[in-house]
């Protein structure tokens, strides 16, 4: 039998199915609670992940996005695919990237800094005036202040001397901070040729990878599909809730606390028995930013085990790569 370049691809999105049971080691921290901060690094040690709970966030902020984004799902394919290519922002369907990745979703990317914010995008707020510009705004500010709060707490809960070492990075003007929206489609929406190919397989939504950036926040409805990868190279589900945040370790997070933090595989699964709409905030530095273990974090017997590079070189060789490769070794010292 020959096998197409397509069905090759389309092989790829699937994995085997095991009835996995929900994961129930993801921390959980309450913002307003005393310990935060210690649970928080904890987290970040053990898991690479904490669940958010009480973080002030309206809700009513989270759910206008969230409706806004799903009236954008909902137009003809015809009226999205004018926003698209999302390179770097824009609309995208099942390419991920662009070096050959493939996924079971469509997604918007925007830029959250006004001033790296491309023609496209402009247009695409444009195109859709009541939709998004003031969606995305309001949830990316509220996201942000809550995300620098957080930031605040990891670096005190490091013993840290300056507690805005990483959130200073995500306030700049210049910060290089994304914010995306994924659309997952449930199993009934899946068409019949991908349901036969399926069989007893699960449908890869987006492939495992590490993000690049130094923190990344999703909320999502309530519809499964988030994984993590443990230590033990086993993938756990995580439950989702739509009320909370995921507070997830970026690379730039791990190579600044000299590997303390774990930057967590992870990848989500399509074909719940509802569609999932996740929306995450990827906190990223300015990109002349020079990123490398923090001194105070780099004792006199311990090795500095990262090199310095720029969030610029880091981002511009990870947009070369594949979506799975492991970057952080850009980092290593030779
Ligand atoms: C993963 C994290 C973010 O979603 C993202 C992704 C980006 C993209 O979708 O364009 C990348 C991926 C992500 C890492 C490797 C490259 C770039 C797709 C891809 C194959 C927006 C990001 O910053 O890096």
């Amino acid at each position: 039998m020959v096998v197409d370049s397509h069905e090759a691809a389309l092989n790829e999105l699937f994995v085997a199915k095991a009835c996995m049971p929900m994961f129930t080691g993801v921390p959980v921290v309450d913002l307003t609670h005393p310990q935060a901060k210690r649970l928080i690094v904890e987290a970040c040690q053990n898991v690479g992940t904490f669940k958010l709970v009480n973080h002030g966030v309206p809700f009513e902020l989270i759910t206008r996005l969230e409706n806004e984004a799903l009236n954008f799902f909902m137009q003809p394919q015809s009226h999205k695919d004018k926003a698209s290519p999302p390179d770097p922002f824009g609309y995208g369907n099942k390419e991920i990237g662009s070096n050959g990745d493939m996924g079971c979703l469509e997604y918007l990317l925007f830029s959250t800094n006004p001033e790296v914010i491309s023609p496209k995008a402009t247009l695409l707020l444009q195109q859709n005036p009541q939709i998004f510009r003031t969606g995305v705004e309001d949830y990316t500010r509220a996201v942000k202040k809550m995300c620098c709060e957080v930031l605040e707490l990891m670096a005190d809960g490091l013993g840290i001397e300056s507690r805005d070492v990483f959130s200073r990075l995500v306030r700049d003007e210049r910060s290089d901070s994304i914010l995306r929206i994924n659309r997952y489609p449930a199993s009934g929406e899946v068409n019949a040729e991908v349901e036969e190919a399926l069989g007893g397989g699960n449908l890869i939504g987006f492939g495992e990878h590490t993000d690049p950036q130094i923190i990344s926040i999703l909320r999502s409805n309530n519809a499964s599909g988030l994984q993590i990868c443990l230590q033990d190279g086993t993938w756990a589900s995580i439950p989702s809730d739509h009320t909370s945040f995921y507070f997830i370790v970026g690379d730039l997070l791990q190579v600044m606390t000299n590997g303390r933090f774990k930057s967590v595989k992870h990848r989500v699964l399509a074909g719940s028995s509802i569609s999932r709409l996740s929306m995450i905030y990827f906190g990223g530095p300015p990109l002349n930013e020079k990123i490398g273990p923090l001194p105070s974090l780099v004792s006199k017997k311990e090795e500095s085990l990262y090199k310095e590079l720029t969030w610029r070189e880091y981002k511009n060789a990870t947009y070369k790569s594949r979506l799975s490769d492991n970057r952080l070794t850009l980092f290593e010292k030779s």
